[in-house]
């Protein structure tokens, strides 16, 4: 689309069931960012779209597996996600949720528009249900061997090991993810859309139509539509999520991905009331920026629903981005193998912006990547600090010692081929920034930001003017070679703060500031040009951009990696599948009131029996002494311990839990670990025997 009149830019609604990671921000979040910056220091019409998806069984698994309300769950998610993209400078124009009265009124009032107009298939089939649980089993509460992979952890609706998108049919060996039970079959009633009748307009519109959409984004599309589109479900078996809005739908809510692309219209309206002008209009280029797990969705499935509704514009592109691993490996969130935001927030006080420049000068665009802490000390250190922020530096330097603290005037007269050489390396410059970044190809329009400060410090480098000052008292008119030099450095820099605003906001405000001069002059159409100083403007002194990283630091994270890595063997995770987040280990838990604690009964106990449970690996069925009684319980430290070794041992447990049945065993109670940060457990008791039923508070 050649000048749309306004943007409306989109980045997916992270699940609302754990914090972000560095793989989120440099999968879409940094480049949505970067553009959107881009469009705005072009004075376009832009909104910037984002929220929290808090529907969908990502969310009600963890609330199961914290033993809280998914309510909460999201509630404090939504919080952290929230804070952490604030603090990494993602400058949406709106971070909704889809929990929201707004949300929920067009997510249903949109589905109800598509049943009114009989564009759904009413069909009863037979699903997986879990007769433990009472639960029907879809997406991510099934899971089993994939038939492409022979992955034996995929989902019911994806297997992360290969990509492939699935359905729980197509699982083999399908256990519930709820209680590990073989599940059985069980009619149910949903709404399912065709896709299959959207496809020949699909293939026009993508296949001819959006050529130029990124290689792994046009490929997977084609490979969708080569293979044949199908009917596809859009209710859920559920009490979590939208309410699905017939009636006699009693338990059925919408499938979170019918919901949650309708989120980005709900946050536009919440926005602004001209929400429609965004929507509605034929001269909108809205673009989405999604991670490529995320492509079928976009690209096919939520156009489609866009075009049954009718009304709406359709994306002009989704530029997705591949994978970031850590270290060379996949990142997992289960086994705790990330680098957390809010972490390195703390980590790295005040480096957002380092962290910004190693996810794009190293970002995922055409295939996957690798994060590697190495990477980021080297990237700072020799590029940011050593090239650009030196260059920076030099400049205010050799400004206030030679030039009296302000702006030298440039003696036109005496330009030689260097000088001009650097006027044309600045306006190309802005030229190729500018394209790249209309491309989506932040990397490499980084890249040429960083070239410039290149090339500034060798110009600076061939100009010498810490060597021709010494000329001046023989020759006076040296000074005008001084001048010119830092007259063009000085410029040269204004340029650096325009080019470098998109990717590292807060590095061109420190720039602003040493200049002494207003947000004005980061609009793009400064860019470019050489007069953005005025000859005799006095300078502030030199303020440092950025900081070496020491090798210490560097070691200190790549430990907290490792040692924080997660060996699935925690007593709370007993009948819980390593399905989602296990955030608990980097989140603090809220905090409590005594009367909370006060209600835990702790006792000490003395374990008089210790045997296995039969086709439980993790499993051990102890008989705890607790003075006033003698009580079963099931724990979950078989790998950890052999029965011979603990009896005998004091422990100490929770004695008031409410029971639970484990592998069809009462258990009666808990016993408390402490899990070192090699995932190895020890027993939390005593200093010394003491007699069994003494409380512990
Ligand atoms: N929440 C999936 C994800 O976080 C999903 C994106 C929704 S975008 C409308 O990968
Ligand atoms: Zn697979």
């Amino acid at each position: 689309m050649n000048n749309p009149k306004r943007y409306l830019v989109t980045a997916a609604l992270p699940y609302a069931n754990g914090p972000v990671h560095i793989g989120h921000l440099a999968g879409c979040y940094l480049p949505a960012d970067i553009y959107v910056r881009y469009l705005r220091a072009q004075q376009r019409d832009v909104k910037f779209i984002g929220g929290s998806d808090e529907h969908g069984v990502p969310i009600t698994i963890r609330a199961m597996k914290e033993g809280i309300t998914p309510q909460q769950v999201v509630d404090r998610y939504h919080a952290i996600i929230k804070e952490s993209m604030a603090q990494m400078g993602i400058s949406f124009d709106i971070y909704s949720r889809t929990s929201n009265s707004v949300h929920h009124e067009t997510a249903a009032a949109f589905f109800k528009k598509l049943y009114e107009e009989g564009l759904f298939e009413e069909k009863i089939t037979e699903q997986y249900y879990d007769e433990k649980t009472n639960t029907f089993l879809a997406d991510r509460y099934i899971t089993g061997t994939c038939p492409i992979c022979a992955n034996p952890k995929a989902y019911g609706d994806q297997c992360e090991k290969c990509g492939t998108a699935l359905s729980p049919e197509q699982l083999i060996n399908p256990h519930s993810a709820l209680s590990d039970a073989v599940p059985i079959k069980k009619s149910t009633k949903h709404w399912y859309f065709p896709l299959q009748n959207y496809e020949p307009w699909l293939k026009e519109w993508i296949i001819e139509g959006h050529t130029e959409w990124k290689n792994n984004v046009y490929g997977q599309c084609k490979s969708w539509l080569d293979n044949g589109l199908q009917s596809r479900a859009m209710t859920r078996d559920s009490n979590w999520g939208i309410k699905v809005p017939l009636p006699a739908a009693e338990g059925k809510v919408l499938y979170v991905w019918f919901d949650a692309p309708i989120g980005y219209i709900s946050a536009t309206k919440e926005l602004t009331p001209q929400w429609a002008d965004y929507w509605c209009q034929d001269d909108t280029k809205l673009v989405h920026f999604i991670g490529k797990d995320n492509i079928v969705f976009h690209c096919i499935i939520f156009p489609a629903m866009l075009k049954a509704h009718g009304g709406f514009v359709l994306p002009e592109n989704v530029p997705a981005n591949e994978f970031l691993n850590i270290e060379g490996e996949k990142v997992s969130t289960s086994r705790n193998w990330a680098v957390w935001v809010h972490e390195y927030i703390k980590d790295f006080e005040g480096a957002e912006d380092v962290l910004r420049y190693v996810l794009c000068a190293n970002a995922p665009e055409t295939k996957d990547n690798d994060f590697t802490w190495k990477d980021f000390q080297d990237r700072n250190n020799s590029e940011l600090v050593s090239i650009f922020g030196n260059f920076v530096n030099r400049t205010w330097v050799l400004m206030h010692k030679l030039c009296g603290s302000k702006v030298p005037p440039l003696h036109e007269s005496i330009m030689d081929d260097k000088d001009r050489a650097l006027i044309e390396d600045i306006s190309k410059a802005k030229d190729k920034v500018e394209k790249l970044l209309e491309e989506f190809k932040f990397r490499d329009a980084l890249f040429e930001v960083i070239d410039l400060s290149r090339k500034g410090n060798k110009y600076m480098q061939e100009k010498e003017p810490w060597i021709v000052v010494k000329q001046l008292a023989e020759n006076p008119a040296a000074q005008q070679s001084i001048d010119n030099c830092l007259h063009l450095c000085l410029q040269l820099t204004a340029n650096l703060s325009i080019l470098i605003n998109p990717f590292l906001p807060n590095t061109a405000k420190k720039m602003l500031s040493m200049m002494k001069v207003v947000d004005k002059l980061l609009d793009w159409s400064n860019a470019g040009k050489i007069k953005l100083l005025s000859v005799g403007y006095s300078l502030r002194a030199p303020e440092l951009l950025f900081r070496k990283i020491e090798d210490e630091e560097i070691s200190k994270q790549i430990e907290k990696l490792k040692s924080g890595l997660i060996t699935a063997t925690a007593e709370n995770n007993q009948a819980m599948p390593t399905s989602t987040n296990t955030a608990d280990a980097v989140i603090p838990k809220p905090t409590i009131v005594y009367d909370d604690f006060a209600k835990i009964d702790l006792k000490v106990g003395t374990i008089l029996a210790a045997t296995k449970v039969e086709k439980a690996d993790k499993l051990l069925q102890l008989e705890v002494d607790l003075g006033f009684e003698k009580r079963t319980i099931v724990s979950g430290i078989a790998l950890h311990f052999t029965p011979e070794e603990i009896i005998g041992k004091q422990v100490v447990v929770v004695a008031n839990l409410a029971p639970r049945k484990m592998k069809g065993i009462e258990s009666n109670g808990m016993i408390l670990m402490a899990e070192d940060n090699t995932g190895k457990l020890h027993f939390v008791k005593p200093e010394s025997v003491i007699e069994p039923g003494a409380g512990v508070s």
